[in-house]
């Protein structure tokens, strides 16, 4: 799609003619392409990062004199969310698509089907915003937002560190400047499908898991606002982390085979940015960043997908088999293992749940398509995660825990399906993900559904059961020698319930 004379015109009136936003268009229709620069290169021009740190200046400035200024620094931090009452701006603020993994097993996820789509808007009408705040302070330099790649480099930019809130507009409080590339999973990147088939499939995908990790990873690992859905967005480091993020559905959608979402009430979905309707625009018509929106990426090579393996865990917690309870007269769940409580802290746990025989019998056979199950046979079993809470060295964010189920490979290695994640940015909610049950960081109980997850282990037959299911909690933070001991999160209990078919 290539922008029309007539968007070209609201965009002008939109923001007081911004030249730039009219340029972008106008270089988009001509064919000239602006290039977003990794953070690296972009940081040896002295007159670009100027630029950069005039305009989140200026912005910041606007927001000074009032806060929902719409050329200011919170208002852009307040469409994605906020902590505050949006007032009047309520449609516009607080409108983040992300998932949240929930809590009630009728509702695992909440899936974001817009996720990426409505990010890539997002981040065009703020650089547009951006640019023109650095005109409005004086630079003169031209310059895109740039992105920083996380997968190449641990160090948030220098440029975003150095110096401090007095003397570096792009400075903020984070609990870590350095995050972990090599734990950052690179999987998602295999997945054709931009969106999962349903809900319950959600990891067959590009998008949710890619969400989850790398992208909610970073989030995590950052902490301090970046920590947190509804502030993240004041962190300056929160663009050049989104612009990578963007810079990835680009790659990924360059990879053979691979295809964005064809069905027209996806493409239609209209994202608005402002109160008059005029940043405006629909899935559909971004898919191709550079001939809709005019910009494109100084990297757009594609990537091999990576996962991280699974490290080799310094706890290793295990209990004995609990005895299978006979089948109930309902189907109330029932546990057939469970594991003491667990501390998370600097180091990856893991946990191995004891099977009796019986359930590891009755657990293969959730995977085995047959007749449907008698009376008092197993329907469905889940792993649940009771009194999840965040630690005392947690509640600033700076950590992020993946949770595998796992079984070994039966050659030295292991098998290992993701089923969730704890960090402060992506703590499970019961609601739409904007914290308003409960609060941002309230203990939760985790029901994971396992059929779809030991279908995908790959389980064959029930021995493979014998020493039990692993559930690996894989930090991937950094450790940092010689530091004391850490509590980020504390589980009350971990084991895995069973519902029977009802006797007749
Ligand atoms: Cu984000």
């Amino acid at each position: 799609m290539t922008l029309t004379r007539r968007a070209i015109l609201s965009y002008a009136a939109l923001i007081g003619l911004p030249q730039v936003v009219v340029q972008t268009a106008v270089e988009a229709q001509t064919g000239a392409v602006r290039t977003r620069q990794n953070a690296k290169t972009f940081s040896q021009d002295p007159q670009k990062v100027a630029a950069l740190r005039a305009g989140v200046g200026k912005m910041k400035a606007r927001t000074q004199a009032n806060q929902d200024d719409p050329l200011g620094w919170y208002y852009w931090s307040a469409v994605h969310g906020t902590t505050d009452d949006p007032g009047s701006l309520g449609k516009i603020y607080n409108q983040c698509e992300h998932t949240r993994f929930r809590p009630n097993p009728l509702r695992p996820t909440a899936v974001a089907e817009h996720f990426i789509s409505w990010h890539r808007p997002f981040l065009f009408f703020f650089e547009a915003t951006l640019k023109r705040a650095a005109q409005e302070a004086g630079a003169t330099t031209p310059f895109e937002l740039p992105y920083w790649n996380w997968y190449e480099d641990d160090d948030v930019p220098k440029i975003f560190t150095e110096g401090s809130d007095a003397t570096n507009p792009l400075w903020h409080a984070r609990v870590n400047e350095s995050i972990n590339s090599g734990a950052l999973s690179r999987s998602p990147l295999d997945q054709k499908a931009l969106l999962p088939p349903s809900v319950s499939d959600w990891r067959k995908c590009f998008s949710i898991p890619f969400e989850l990790d790398p992208h909610g990873a970073v989030h995590n690992l950052i902490g301090g606002d970046m920590g947190n859905i509804l502030a993240s967005a004041r962190d300056p480091v929160f663009w050049v982390h989104h612009a990578n993020i963007d810079r990835l559905w680009t790659v990924w959608t360059k990879m053979a085979g691979h295809a964005n979402p064809s069905d027209t009430a996806w493409k239609q979905t209209t994202f608005t940015y402002d109160q008059a309707g005029d940043m405006k625009q629909t899935a559909g018509a971004v898919v191709d960043s550079q001939g809709s929106l005019g910009y494109r990426y100084d990297d757009e090579t594609p990537l091999p997908a990576f996962q991280p393996a699974v490290v080799a865990a310094a706890t290793i917690q295990s209990d004995a088999p609990m005895p299978l309870p006979g089948p109930t007269a309902n189907s109330a769940m029932a546990t057939v293992a469970a594991a003491k409580p667990v501390t998370l802290g600097t180091s990856s746990v893991a946990v191995d749940l004891k099977l009796p025989q019986s359930a590891q019998t009755q657990l293969h056979s959730l995977t085995t398509a047959g007749a449907p199950p008698g009376p008092g046979a197993i329907t469905a079993a889940w792993l649940v995660l009771e009194d999840v809470e965040i630690g005392a060295d947690g509640k600033n964010g700076g950590f992020s825990f993946n949770i595998l189920a796992t079984l070994p490979d039966g050659q030295q290695g292991t098998r290992q399906v993701k089923v969730g994640q704890l960090g402060t940015f992506t703590w499970p909610t019961d609601d739409g993900g904007h914290g308003a049950h409960g609060g941002h960081l309230a203990p939760v109980t985790l029901t994971i559904p396992l059929k779809d997850v030991l279908s995908e282990l790959g389980l064959s037959n029930p021995g493979e059961l014998a020493n039990g299911l692993r559930v690996v909690f894989q930090a991937q933070h950094k450790e940092n020698p010689g530091e004391p001991p850490k509590q980020f999160v504390k589980v009350g209990s971990i084991s895995i319930k069973t519902s029977t078919a009802p006797l007749q």
